[in-house]
């Protein structure tokens, strides 16, 4: 009966958003979106070396003319690259377990494509997948996405396809005569899919050598994450030869971790660490977050930010009105951002702390700075015990907001054309 909107709308209302805040609102007026999915790519291995030479030479570079948020967290759960759609397009979290695609992909949602849809513009998704992988060809019905080049789309050969499919270099390639085909404007995202786990590479693709540690997964690694790099450096040139660089803006985003902390030894081995600490496996949670506007400087933003954050900063740089849209995200541009980036366990990164399994750390320092009551020791300070505490509840209760939208599906009964 949608009986707890109205104090989840009067939540969002206090705590979120501010276009007025932010100058940057409709400096992409009527451009095309390119928002690149990289697959399994965290920010780690950005101005990173391995063996002395740079693992991302072209997204090292991207940083000078993009906008690059370098302390920027994924929150996505078992629902994986789905669950970084879903958050994407809807600035709501994905659900604790299983895949909010699959459990509730027909829901009524308000997503950043019908939004788009209604002010002309064309929506579109490539990635050579089969649809129906993560439920996608329903739920990219259900929030308006005009087009979606599935597997059928591409030619896949024994030559061109690893692992999971189609080779990104040859992926990009075969996309570009489908964008150039769009109407514009045009809202689109590309997946990528070779950095995949586990990271399958032919040794004539690999440009740079793999690590030497006990994770054959982590030594792989960085081959695939270099093959990937360079897929999106040809893309770049592919967008310009096209004509569809100049009016676009491009967005690059890592989706989710790729190296689980079932290889903290070698990852702490490569990070020349003695170990990874709770506080370190948060840490390794960020991934890449570039927004590259024509014409418009670049500049490392180094505010904690997270993907629930995309759809408002889309919105706005593209001079949508959205103030009376329900999401938990708060404009990445904006002075007045939120106190917290939870993390779909109730982890959250804070601007002084980071809260996870139970410790509270000084984000800066690392320091462990607390263990709480449910944790196993007992603190002698009792008013560092609980910085944390205040937090923690609020995290929780967004995040439970956040489940309730979704398993009520409250939406059906807001109008989002008509906000109270
Ligand atoms: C599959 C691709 C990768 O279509 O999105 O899936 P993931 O395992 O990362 O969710
Ligand atoms: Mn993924």
């Amino acid at each position: 009966d949608g009986n707890q909107l109205p104090e989840i709308v009067e939540y969002v209302k206090g705590d979120t958003v501010n276009q007025d805040e932010n100058n940057l609102f409709g400096v992409a007026e009527d451009k095309n979106v390119i928002f690149i999915s990289l697959e399994s790519v965290q920010s780690f291995v950005i101005n990173n070396t391995l063996h002395g030479e740079e693992i991302t030479p072209f997204l090292n570079d991207l940083i000078d003319d993009s906008y690059y948020f370098e302390n920027f967290y994924h929150q996505t759960e078992q629902g994986k690259t789905s669950d970084s759609e879903f958050l994407v397009e809807n600035g709501m979290y994905p659900l604790p377990s299983g895949a909010v695609y699959f459990t509730h992909g027909q829901n009524k949602y308000n997503a950043t494509p019908e939004i788009l849809g209604e002010e002309g513009y064309t929506s579109a998704v490539f990635h050579a997948n089969n649809e129906s992988f993560w439920n996608r060809d329903v739920m990219y019905e259900n929030i308006g996405i005009d087009h979606f080049y599935d597997v059928e789309s591409y030619q896949v050969t024994d030559e061109n396809k690893v692992g999971w499919g189609l080779k990104d270099k040859d992926f990009f390639e075969q996309s570009i005569k489908y964008l150039q085909a769009l109407e514009e404007p045009y809202y689109t995202r590309f997946i990528t899919l070779t950095n995949h786990y586990p990271f399958d590479l032919a040794e004539e693709d690999a440009t740079i050598a793999k690590f030497d540690s006990n994770s054959k997964t982590l030594n792989q690694y960085f081959q695939t994450v270099r093959y990937t790099d360079e897929a999106v450096e040809n893309f770049f040139e592919q967008l310009k030869i096209a004509g569809e660089y100049e009016d676009s803006i491009i967005v690059l985003m890592g989706d989710h971790y790729g190296i689980s902390d079932f290889h903290n030894k070698a990852m702490a081995q490569y990070l020349e660490k003695d170990e990874i600490t709770a506080y370190d496996q948060v840490q390794l949670q960020r991934v890449p977050m570039y927004i590259h506007i024509p014409g418009e400087g670049g500049k490392v933003i180094s505010n904690i930010a997270g993907q629930i954050d995309v759809k408002p900063t889309l919105l706005n740089l593209l001079g949508i009105d959205n103030s009376g849209d329900i999401n938990f995200g708060t404009d990445l541009f904006s002075a007045d951002k939120k106190e917290f980036v939870a993390l779909r366990d109730g982890s959250f990164v804070s601007d002084d702390y980071i809260y996870t399994k139970d410790q509270c750390f000084d984000r800066e320092t690392g320091e462990l700075i607390s263990i709480d009551s449910s944790g196993l020791l007992n603190n002698e300070e009792d008013e560092a015990n609980n910085v944390c505490t205040p937090i923690k509840e609020k995290v929780q209760t967004e995040l439970s907001y956040s489940d309730e939208i979704i398993y009520g599906d409250l939406f059906r009964f807001y109008d989002f054309n008509n906000p109270e």
